[in-house]
This record gives C-alpha cells, structure tokens and sequence, in this order.
C-alpha cells in the first residue's frame, strides 16, 4: 500500500512535478452489458476479503462478478506523476559498463501503480526526454469509454513532446497483476515500464502479496539503436544479453544478484507473475514449489496446479505458493524460449532465475534441484487449464462472419533489406500527427495509407477476428489487443478450415495476449461494447516496429456523438506535438531524428 496515494509517493522520494494535482472528479461511466450468459455470476454476498476469504471483495461484490458487467462503484482517486528521463546507468546484472537509459523517476523497473477494483487512476506523465516522444499505454486495461486515455501514439493520442506532462485518467474496472510500458517505438525496451496491480477478490486463498515479479530480456545495446538494426536484419533479431527478474540479475560470470523473495514456513503466498520483454518468452518453475495458478492476463480462472508455466510477453500470471517445505534457499527457474529465440545467458552454465528465501535461512544461494524439465518452447498455456471463473458463452453464429486476416512479410532490398510485416498485404506504420481517434472525432473516416483499420460498428454485436499466418519465417507471435479481453475461440497450426471443428464456445478461455502459432491461426471473439480506436499488435517490439499491426474502429457514431466525454487532453497533446514535429517542415534542431518505423 506504499505507493497508494500522492503523499505517499512523494514520501517515497520520487521527482514530484511542479504542478498542483487535481483531484479526481471523473465523470460517471455506466458499464455495458454483456449479451453472453453469466450463470454462476451470483455474488457471495457480503462477506469481505481476508486471508481465509479472497473470494468475497465487498457490498455484493466477489469473484464471481462479471467485470465486465460491472465493477464496485467509483472508489477513491489513486494520483501517480511519472517523470521520464534519460540517463546512463552501469546494467543491472552486475556485468558492469554504462549504458544509455530511459528511467521513470529515475528507476528500473519504474513504480508499482496500486489501486482497488473500481478507483479511479489517474497518472501524470511528463517527457523530460529532449529528442523522443512518448506515450504510456496501461496494458490490458479495459479503458471503457476512455479511448484517449489507452497512450497509443498515432492511434488514440499524439506522443508526449519533450518537456510536455499529459494526464491518463481511467477506471479499474478489472482487477489483477498488469504492467504498463511506453507505447512509442521500442522505448520500453530502454527501461520505461514499471508494473501494476489492482487489488480485488481471488478464486483462491493466500495468506500474504509478494508484489509483482516482472521477467524480461536485457540488451547492452539500447534498445532504439537495436530496433534500426532488426528491421534491416538478414539473420534475424539482436541476441539479448541476459534476463532480469524483478529488475535484477547475474550476469554469465556470477556478478550481480539475484532477486530474492522472502518467505515464512507454512504461510502461502501469491506472486504475480508478468512476461515484459522485447523478444523472448520465458518458462518458469519453482523447486519443490508447485504454483497454483489464479489467473491468465486480468481475468481470474479456476484454480490449476502445474510445476511450470510458459509466458509469451505481454502474458502475467498470478501464481500461489505454498511455503510448506523445510526453510531453506530454494530456486525459482526462469528459462528463455530458445525454441523461437536467443539469449547469451543460456550457454553460461549459471541457474537463471531467482531465490525463494525462507526466514532462518542462510544468505547464499539455493542447492535445489529443480521440480521438472525446464521447456523451451514458445506455446501457451492450453487453453483448458484456463477456465474463467465467470463463465462466459460465445455465439456460435459468429463462425459465418468471421473476418479475416492473413499474415505475411517482405523484405525489400531496394531500401536496405527492411523488413516489413504485413495485415493484408499493408504494414501498419502510424502518423504520429494524426492518431485515428482524433480523425474519427473530426468527422473524417479518412485514414490514410497503412492504417490497417477494420471495422466494428454494431453496438454489443459479437465479431470474430481470424488471424492466418502464410508467413514464409514462421514464428510464435504474442498478439496482444487493447481494450478488450477476447475469447479464444480456436488457436492451432494450418490454416482454419473454417468450419466449427474444435473450436469452443462455451466459456473459452479469454486474456489480453494470445499466441498465433508459427503458420497457424488463432480466432478471436469479442463484442462491440467499447467505443474507440483499438490497436492489435504483436508484442515482440521488434515485430510491432516493422509493422505487425492493425486496429479496430470501433463505434464511430458513438465516438462522434461524444461517448468520450472530455476531449481536451486529446486536442491539448496534439496541439503541442505539432508544435514540436511540425508536418511538412523537415527537419528542426528540435527534431534531429525521422520515424522510421512503425511508430508503436
Ligand atoms: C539522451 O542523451 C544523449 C546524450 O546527452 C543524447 O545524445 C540523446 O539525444 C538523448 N536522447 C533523448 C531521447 O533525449
Ligand atoms: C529517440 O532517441 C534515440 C536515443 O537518443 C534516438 O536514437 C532515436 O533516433 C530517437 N528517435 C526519434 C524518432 O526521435
Ligand atoms: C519486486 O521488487 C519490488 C520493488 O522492490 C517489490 O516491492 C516486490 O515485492 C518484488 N517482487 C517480489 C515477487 O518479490
Ligand atoms: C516472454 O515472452 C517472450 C515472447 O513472447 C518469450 O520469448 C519469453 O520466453 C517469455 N518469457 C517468460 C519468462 O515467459
Ligand atoms: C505443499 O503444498 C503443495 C501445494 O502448493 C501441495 O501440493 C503439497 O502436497 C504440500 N506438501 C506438503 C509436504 O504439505
Ligand atoms: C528527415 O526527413 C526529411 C524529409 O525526408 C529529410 O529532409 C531530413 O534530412 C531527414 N532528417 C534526418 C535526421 O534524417
Ligand atoms: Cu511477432
């Protein structure tokens, strides 16, 4: 609860902006309906949250809330300013040697945001970059009815310009572990990503939080400068250095520490796990340790044992341990997917990972041995160890009307050998002057070459989305959609042959980040019940700046007719962005940088 409040984040020693923060006084929003059936989603009453009673939350309330109906009304206000700036800082795994950052208030990973199912949140972001814009986009957040609020460059909003503050405002209306990330370019890849939780009911027991545990791929190159490189690879992408855990990690000669999480025999405790990396997914276990997992992505699932769990990025997983083995140091593994990736460390021959410490036990590290064969593959989690909590039924008729989109790529040696991934047969790349939100608001539905934009516009009608990959490289790519939740109607290798084969209606598995199968297909269903500009990209950073990207028009007369409310912050940021990267003018002493890539 450190960092709950806007006094206590100044207590806890960040930069503080120079202005007066409002406090909240945000509109009310009224949560659309589901048309799919809600069975069980009768509320267990009034019982409130405890150790022995994660189930309840408050006032009717619980887990078996379906949130995306409805969520606890309007709580209090959590205020955070986020300051980005650009540093040089020795790598945090201990190999020593500078590297060029960007940190949010001067640290890595940047601060947690808290808050309770139903707050409200507001974030102040200032640029304080001098040559970059940016934009924070809170990942998996529902953002309904907030659109502008969702840090998309190009598409909901223009980017931060250097030495500009932009307020995000948006409502918990789910609970769980997320984390955010600059959404401009392959910045989060330079260190501006920091971790979120919300607070709420569990579908099952622990006695104590361990916080959030974010795995990631590390570079000793920055990421911007790799990003040039990859596009014009012909071998592929750049070899990550390392991975850290929690920020921190040893690097291939033992330098550096560990993350250690603490432990009491015979409490349990819940970790949460998030994959926010560039490039790599990661497998993770537990010596002696089985996780009982709660939950996939923001949405809370029936509770599953496994010894070992495999995470694309963008994927989190909030797992619970029970701390019942003698006290002792035992190794928590994290082992990178070299079946669809690098990484330098795995030939180091040194455990990756970090430690489970129990009180009593000594300060060095663990002699465990591990539970399980540590996988190296790049799959999801199968869907049916994924089962929501609150069931949910897909429409079968959607089948017929599904959209599809085919998945290809080209590289063009005419312009230096850039790879480009294309939606159907376009790459996505943005205009950073021009997010497709603000054109909609204008009245225009003219958007451009290169916005991949497919529509979506019956109010609460279901659509399914197929994706087919005839790519000739074939790779797992971690597809991960803003402002909803889908349903994974059907994943696997080959193309769909369109018919119901296989597929499942009744209380599919539904997450943020989904993986489409090296030349496989993966069908996605959602309804139409949040106005706005909806981007769906691949998560590997890589692949989103050489364009594996579309998005979804969702609603325009809705948008139109000012479903948005407030639209200030939207026309204030753009306005000051023009100022900066003024169209058409070339290059400024102000700009000495084009856009090269995707823009997100
Ligand atoms: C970061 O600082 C370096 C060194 O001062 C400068 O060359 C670079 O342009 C800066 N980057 C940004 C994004 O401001
Ligand atoms: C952003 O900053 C990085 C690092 O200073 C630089 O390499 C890159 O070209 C900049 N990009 C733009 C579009 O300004
Ligand atoms: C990760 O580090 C943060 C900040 O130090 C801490 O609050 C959190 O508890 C750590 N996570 C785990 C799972 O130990
Ligand atoms: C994170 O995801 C990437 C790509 O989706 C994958 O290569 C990597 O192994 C994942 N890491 C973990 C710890 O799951
Ligand atoms: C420890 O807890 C796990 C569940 O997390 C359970 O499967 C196992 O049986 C327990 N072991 C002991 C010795 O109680
Ligand atoms: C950016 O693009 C403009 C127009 O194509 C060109 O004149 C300028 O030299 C470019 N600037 C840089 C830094 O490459
Ligand atoms: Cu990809």
């Amino acid at each position: 609860m450190l960092l709950h409040s806007f006094t206590s984040w100044l207590a806890f020693g960040s930069l503080a902006l120079g202005v007066t923060i409002p406090r909240a006084d945000p509109p009310t929003r009224v949560l659309v309906n589901r048309q799919a059936t809600s069975a069980s989603a009768v509320p267990d009453g009034a019982c409130t949250n405890g150790p022995q009673t994660r189930r309840c939350w408050s006032n009717g309330f619980s887990i078996s809330t379906d949130f995306d109906a409805k969520a606890p009304p309007d709580g209090t206000t959590v205020t955070y300013d986020l300051e980005i700036s650009n540093s040089t800082r020795p790598n945090p795994d201990g190999s020593g040697g500078n590297r060029p950052v960007m940190l949010i208030n001067q640290q890595y990973p940047g601060p947690v945001i808290r808050a309770k199912w139903g707050d409200w949140i507001i974030v102040n972001v200032k640029n304080n970059l001098q040559h970059n814009g940016t934009g924070i986009h809170w990942h998996g957040v529902r953002q309904l009815n907030t659109c502008q609020h969702d840090g998309v460059p190009g598409i909901t909003e223009c980017p931060i310009a250097p030495g500009k503050t932009r307020q995000y405002r948006f409502r918990a209306t789910q609970f769980g572990t997320s984390w955010y990330h600059s959404h401009w370019s392959a910045q989060y890849g330079d260190g501006v990503v920091g971790t979120m939780i919300i607070d709420g009911p569990a579908s099952s027991n622990y006695d104590e939080d361990l916080g959030t545990l974010p795995l990631t791929d590390w570079y000793y190159t920055p990421a911007l400068t790799l990003n040039e490189v990859a596009q014009h690879s012909l071998v592929g992408p750049p070899t990550p250095d390392n991975i850290l855990v929690n920020g921190t990690h040893v690097d291939g000669k033992g330098n550096g520490n560990y993350a250690v999480m603490k432990v009491t025999k015979n409490k349990k405790y819940r970790i949460r796990i998030i994959n926010t990396s560039v490039d790599n997914y990661f497998s993770v276990s537990m010596d002696g340790h089985p996780f009982t997992v709660i939950t996939a992505d923001f949405v809370p699932i029936k509770p599953w044992t496994t010894n070992q769990l495999t995470l694309a990025i963008g994927q989190r997983y909030d797992v619970i341990i029970s701390a019942n083995q003698t006290a002792d140091n035992y190794w928590f593994r994290v082992q990178p997917g070299t079946a669809c990736g690098r990484n330098a460390i795995t030939s180091k021959n040194i455990p990756m990972g970090a430690i489970l410490r129990y009180e009593g036990a000594a300060n060095s590290n663990p002699s465990s041995t591990a539970s399980v064969t540590m996988k190296t593959t790049c799959v999801d989690e199968p869907t049916a160890s994924l089962v929501p909590a609150v069931p949910n039924e897909v429409p079968q008729s959607v089948v017929g009307t599904a959209g599809k989109m085919d998945l290809t790529h080209f590289q063009d040696p005419a312009k230096s050998n850039l790879f480009r991934w294309y939606i159907d047969g376009s790459p996505h790349i943005v205009n950073w002057n021009d997010p497709t939100l603000e054109t909609i608001l204008s009245g225009s539905q003219d958007f451009g070459p290169n916005s991949n934009v497919k529509s979506m516009q019956q109010k609460d009608g279901w659509y399914l989305w197929w994706i087919q990959s005839s790519a000739r490289i074939q790779l797992p790519h971690p597809i991960h959609l803003h402002g909803h939740d889908f349903y994974i109607v059907g994943q696997g290798t080959g193309t769909w042959d369109g018919s119901t084969n296989g597929l499942t209606f009744n209380n599919p598995t539904r997450r943020d980040t989904a993986t489409l199968t090296p030349g496989g297909y993966l069908l996605m269903a959602f309804p139409a019940d949040n106005p706005g500009m909806w981007i769906m990209h691949c998560h590997i950073a890589w692949h989103a700046s050489q364009g594996l990207s579309m998005q979804f028009g969702e609603r325009y007369s809705d948008l139109q007719g000012g479903s948005l409310g407030d639209r200030s912050v939207l026309k204030k940021g753009c306005d000051e962005w023009d100022g900066y990267w003024a169209p058409g003018s070339g290059n400024t002493p102000d700009r000495p940088y084009n856009q090269t890539d995707s823009g997100i």
